[in-house]
């Protein structure tokens, strides 16, 4: 986060959630990443690319709290050419830096949208934080929430407004419930009792296209941002 800049609430940046550029053509969907440590938030982002740059003009801001670990591993792994990858280091709790202050991702993704223009897609991953963090809508337009099956099955139970709202939530690392004795039929219908009509997918990232539902819940989201610049 840049200290040196005034404290910024979500709301000033309300110009920034506008979906039309200034000359008139749609900005990139963005869409956010968040949930807790280790869950599985840079496994997504690396498929997700993988899957969808050959479609899509994507790029990717990364946020840690004391490194630049995640982008460091997205580059490393080649995921997209380097100028799509942009790391912020928020050097406070991550949920400030997407939801309180969103000044230094605004102005990483916005940096992104002018240099690569015309972009399709900007991915803003969280750092790895509790069950309460959620993105600005001054930031991104839709929001994946990320668990994993080894942290506990009781998760969606816990609840939370990540768990409860967000636009799609992943439990990731179904490979991992038999090993640590998690009960998914439990999860399920947790996840079920908490969101209503919101959709979750489990899957397990570690194998061949556990990415393709999430692949496809963007693109959907993608298809219909980029009609509605049409109509
Ligand atoms: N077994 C298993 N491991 C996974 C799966 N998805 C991710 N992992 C592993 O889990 C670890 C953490 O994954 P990350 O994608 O780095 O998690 P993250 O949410 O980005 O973590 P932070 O950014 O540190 O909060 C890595 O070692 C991944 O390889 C999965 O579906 N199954
Ligand atoms: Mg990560």
């Amino acid at each position: 986060m840049h200290l040196d800049h005034p404290v910024t609430m979500p709301q000033r940046h309300s110009h920034s959630a506008e979906p039309l550029r200034a000359d008139g053509s749609r900005r990139a969907l963005r869409v956010g990443l968040g949930g807790p440590v280790g869950s599985g938030k840079t496994a997504s982002v690396a498929a997700l690319c993988r899957t969808l740059r050959d479609r899509w003009s994507i790029a990717v801001v990364t946020n840690d709290i004391y490194t630049r670990e995640d982008a460091e591993y997205l580059l490393r792994e080649a995921v997209l050419p380097p100028e799509r990858i942009t790391a912020v280091e928020t050097g406070a709790c991550p949920h400030t830096a997407i939801r309180d202050d969103i000044s230094a991702n605004l102005e990483a993704v916005e940096h992104l949208e002018e240099a690569l223009h015309p972009l399709d897609l900007v991915l803003v991953e969280s750092g790895g934080d509790n069950l309460t963090a959620t993105f600005s809508k001054g930031l991104v337009d839709v929001q994946i929430f990320v668990i994993d099956v080894a942290s506990g099955d009781d998760i969606p139970r816990k609840g939370g407004p990540g768990i409860t709202t967000a636009d799609l939530l992943v439990v990731n690392k179904t490979d991992l419930a038999p090993h640590v004795g998690a009960d998914l039929a439990t999860m399920v219908a947790d996840a079920e009792r908490q969101r209503g009509d919101l959709p979750t997918i489990f899957t397990s990232l570690t194998s061949d296209d556990g990415i393709r539902e999430i692949a496809d819940w963007v693109t959907g989201h993608l298809t219909r941002w980029r009609a509605e610049a049409a109509s």
